[in-house]
């Protein structure tokens, strides 16, 4: 079944700079056409909240079913054109490597600079610990000198082309990377430059 065939409706709620970029890259790489609906007052809206009940982005309508959490929609979206490649099939060795790196980003290293934001503009000035960014960035290095490793003689994560993954997985990276925290990874900083030279990135 090609697009055409295929009957999408699909709302994307987003901010600019914010964690709904995975989302529109990965809208953008399969092609998809949608309506984006995206300003600061978005955020913690009634309208937002029905998507999210966290009133946080990105989310997504497709259809009318509502779905939030940057890796599940853009999963998703994926298995939704498979024809493009974007994402293995459920079962598959690749999947599983799929589901291992996101959950390795966004727990073994997302969680940490997440922390540090928080720390950093998130909370109230007199609830923010600074104590705290020393480990937050001792174990961001740590999980990101796996990866270093990982992609030493590889181009992306899964398999040998560019798939979702390097979409979610390069945005972490990239967040660590603007705080100065790849400085002594070469093969992420490559890597970043990989993503960053296609079209759609979001970056
Ligand atoms: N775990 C969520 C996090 C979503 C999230 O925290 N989004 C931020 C933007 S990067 C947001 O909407 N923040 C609004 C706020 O909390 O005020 C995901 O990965 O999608």
């Amino acid at each position: 079944m090609g697009n055409n065939d295929r009957q999408l409706d699909i709302i994307l709620y987003e901010y600019g700079p914010s964690r709904s970029k995975q989302a529109r890259w990965t809208l953008d790489e399969l092609g998809l056409e949608y309506t984006a609906i995206g300003d600061l007052s978005i955020l913690h809206s009634e309208e937002l909240k029905k998507v999210n009940p966290m009133g946080k982005v990105p989310a997504v309508v497709i259809n009318g079913e509502p779905l939030f959490e940057a890796a599940a929609i853009c999963t998703y979206l994926a298995d939704l054109v498979p024809e493009k490649g974007l994402v293995a099939p459920s079962g598959t060795r690749e999947r599983a490597l799929h589901l291992q790196w996101v959950s390795f980003a966004l727990t073994e290293m997302e969680a940490y600079v997440w922390s540090n934001a928080r720390n950093t503009f998130v909370l109230p000035e007199k609830e923010r610990v600074k104590a705290l960014f020393k480990q937050n960035n001792q174990a961001y290095i740590h999980a990101a000198k796996v990866l270093n490793k990982v992609l030493e003689d590889k181009e992306y994560l899964v398999g040998d082309r560019f798939s979702v993954t390097d979409i979610l997985v390069g945005f972490v990276l990239n967040w660590g990377n603007g705080m100065g925290l790849l400085d002594n990874t070469p093969n992420l900083q490559k890597y970043l430059e990989r993503l960053k030279a296609r079209p759609h990135c979001s970056l």
